[in-house]
C-alpha cells in the first residue's frame, strides 16, 4: 500500500470546506488508491464548529483517512505537508474597501507564506483559493524561499468549468464534451475566457456556436459574472462547484493532464510565451506530466484579445503594488 501523503485545508470550517472534505476524504483528488492524512485549520473562533466537521468525518469513515488533526496553529497545521489547499481567509464586509480587503488578505498569505516555509515539506505543492487568489499566492510565494515557485498556484478552474458549462448548454450538450476552454488572467471579473483553442466534439467552439458577437461578448460577461448571479441568488458564494473545481484542480496536478487535454491555472508569469509581465500568479493554459505544469504557447489572438490579456494583467500589477506599499514586502 502507498504511503499516506498529508493534505491541509485551510478555511477547512467554512462553506468550501465543507463542500471540499467529502472529495479529498473520498478519494476524488488524489485517487482511490492513495490514502492521506487530513490537516484542518481554521481560526479559534471556528473550533466548536471545526470539531462538528471532524465528527462527521469520523462518521463517514472513509477508507483512505488515515488521520485527522483539526488545529488554528499554523505551525501543527503545516507541519510536513505535502499538499496545501488554502481557502481561508478574510471575507468581503459590507463597507469594506477593495484596498483594505487586500491588505487584511495579504498579512494572511505572508504568515501562511512564513509558516509553510519553515514546516512543510519542501517540495509542498500549493493551492489558493481564497481571494484575491492569484494575488494571496504571489504574496504567499515571495515568503517560501524555498519552495519551488512553479509549486505555488491560484484557482480559476472555477471559471473554466463555468465557462464549459455555458458553452455546453447554449448547445444543448453535455458539458464534459467541450474541451479546453482557457481562462487568462485573475480570478477576478477582470478574467479573459478564450474560447479559440476550445472545441466540442472535435468542431472548433466557433464553428459550432457561429455567433462571434456572443463569443466575443456576452459569452467572457457571463463567465466573468457568474460568481457574483451565484451570491444574488444563494445569498452565499460559490462552494460546491468552488469545491469541485478545487478537486479539478488538484486531481489533474496530481495525475497529469490527458493527451490533448489543456487545463487552466494561475502560474508564475515568469518567462510566459504570451508577453505578459514576469513576477505575476496569472493564469495560463497548461499541460502537466510529473506534478509540473508548462504554458501552452501558441494560442492566436487578435488586437481586441491582447487587449483583454493586458487588462487583466494591469489589474494583477496593480493588486501587487498595493500590497506591496500595505507590506513593504
Ligand atoms: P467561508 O467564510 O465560508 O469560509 C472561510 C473560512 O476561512 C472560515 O471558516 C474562516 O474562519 C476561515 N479563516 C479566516 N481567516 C483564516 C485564517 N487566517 N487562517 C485559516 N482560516 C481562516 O468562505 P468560503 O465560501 O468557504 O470561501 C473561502 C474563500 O474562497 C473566500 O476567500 C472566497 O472569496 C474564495 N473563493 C474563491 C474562488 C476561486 O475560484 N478562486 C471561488 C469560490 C470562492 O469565492
Amino acid at each position: 500500500e502507498k504511503e499516506p501523503i498529508r493534505v491541509v485545508i485551510s478555511g477547512a470550517a467554512g462553506q468550501i470546506g465543507y463542500a471540499l472534505i467529502p472529495l479529498v476524504a473520498g478519494g476524488k483528488t488524489f485517487g482511490p488508491n492513495q490514502p492521506i492524512i487530513l490537516h484542518l485549520l481554521d481560526i479559534p473562533p471556528a473550533m466548536k464548529c471545526l470539531g462538528g466537521v471532524v465528527m462527521e468525518i469520523e462518521d463517514c469513515a472513509y477508507p483512505l483517512v488515515r488521520g485527522i488533526v483539526a488545529t488554528d496553529s499554523y505551525e501543527v497545521a503545516f507541519d510536513k505537508v505535502d499538499w496545501a489547499i488554502l481557502v481561508g481567509g478574510f471575507p468581503r464586509k459590507k463597507g469594506m474597501l477593495r484596498k483594505d480587503l487586500l491588505a487584511k488578505n495579504a498579512s494572511i498569505y505572508i504568515e501562511t507564506g512564513k509558516v509553510l516555509d519553515r514546516c512543510a515539506s519542501k517540495d509542498c505543492h500549493v493551492l489558493v483559493v481564497a481571494n484575491p487568489a492569484n494575488t494571496n499566492a504571489n504574496t504567499l510565494s515571495m515568503n517560501t524561499p524555498s519552495i519551488p515557485r512553479g509549486n505555488i498556484t491560484a484557482l480559476t478552474r472555477l471559471d473554466m468549468n463555468r465557462g464549459a458549462g455555458i458553452l455546453a448548454k447554449r448547445l444543448g450538450a453535455k458539458p464534459s464534451d467541450v474541451t479546453n476552454v482557457t481562462i487568462f488572467g485573475n480570478h477576478s471579473k477582470t478574467q479573459f475566457p478564450y474560447i479559440d483553442r476550445a472545441d466540442i466534439n472535435g468542431t472548433p467552439i466557433r464553428t459550432a456556436i457561429n455567433d462571434d458577437s456572443f463569443l466575443d461578448q456576452g459569452f467572457i460577461t457571463q463567465v466573468q459574472n457568474r460568481g457574483a448571479e451565484v451570491i444574488a441568488a444563494r445569498g452565499f458564494s460559490s462552494a460546491m462547484s468552488a469545491a469541485n473545481a478545487i478537486k479539478d484542480h488538484v486531481h489533474d496536478w496530481f495525475h497529469g493532464t490527458k493527451p490533448g487535454q489543456i487545463v487552466s491555472m494561475g502560474v508564475d508569469s515568469t518567462g510566459n510565451p504570451y508577453g505578459i509581465a514576469d513576477g505575476l500568479i496569472y493564469s495560463f493554459p497548461v499541460t502537466i506530466k510529473n506534478r509540473e505544469w508548462a504554458i501552452v504557447g501558441g494560442f492566436s489572438l487578435t488586437d481586441a484579445q491582447r487587449t483583454l490579456m493586458q487588462t487583466t494583467e494591469k489589474e494583477l500589477k496593480e493588486e501587487k503594488d498595493e500590497v506591496s506599499a500595505s507590506s513593504n514586502l
